[in-house]
């Protein structure tokens, strides 16, 4: 088994911080993505049709990528600590506050670097319009996120779960767009420098 990994791209990071607040060890192996070899035809037909990483590569071949699909194949194998919920109800909150997170703050957060850095050029078709607007929104959304945790500690209730670890890494890679945290979002920041100080924080 190994993960074909991107150390500097936030969606391989959250698998990397997943599998290490499972204390589990997985060989990475790194992809040269800033000469696109993960969108060559060799990766594309052998590792991930979408050319993207991550990608969870099984002793048998399999591959499996989509950050979240990842996660989940760690989360059955190795139970516990639970990221992922651990009955009925609480799964179905983990996994509403974690698409949440992956729909109204990664997701901007990565087009708005997407949408207009030349990384991305000859990549993705680029509006640089809509790179703003995706900015304007993943700054809302923060705004929004401070309020969410004025009464919690943790984004999907008292538990470390997988939707912090997408805030997380959301968060810190839009310093490259200059998406930061404001001075006046305190829960956030306090939410932040907890997660930060975790050591899969490192990962
Ligand atoms: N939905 C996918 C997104 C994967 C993705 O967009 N990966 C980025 C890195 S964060 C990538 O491979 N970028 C290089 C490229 O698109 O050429 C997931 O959840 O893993």
């Amino acid at each position: 088994m190994k993960i074909h990994d991107a150390t500097t791209a936030p969606n391989p990071r959250r698998v990397r911080i997943f599998i290490a607040e499972k204390g589990i060890e997985v060989p990475y192996e790194q992809v040269d993505i800033v000469n696109a070899v993960n969108r060559g035809e060799e990766f594309r037909t052998q590792k991930n049709p979408m050319g993207t990483l991550p990608v969870l590569e099984l002793d048998d071949g399999t591959c499996i990528a989509e950050s979240g699909a990842i996660c989940r194949y760690f989360e059955e194998l190795y139970p516990d600590p639970p990221l992922m919920g651990v009955d009925a109800q609480d799964k179905a909150t983990v996994e509403m506050w974690n698409r949440r997170m992956e729909f109204e703050l990664f997701q901007p957060t990565t087009l708005a670097f997407q949408q207009q850095h030349a990384f991305f050029k000859g990549r993705v078709p680029q509006v640089p319009e809509y790179a703003a607007v995706s900015k304007e929104k993943a700054e809302k959304s923060l705004a929004w996120l401070d309020e969410v945790l004025a009464d919690r500690q943790y984004i999907a209730g008292e538990r470390y779960t997988v939707a912090d670890i997408v805030a997380q890494c959301a968060v810190d890679f839009g310093r490259v767009v200059k998406i930061a945290i404001q001075p006046d979002q305190k829960n956030l920041a306090r939410w932040h420098e907890e997660v930060s100080a975790r050591p899969s924080a490192k990962a």
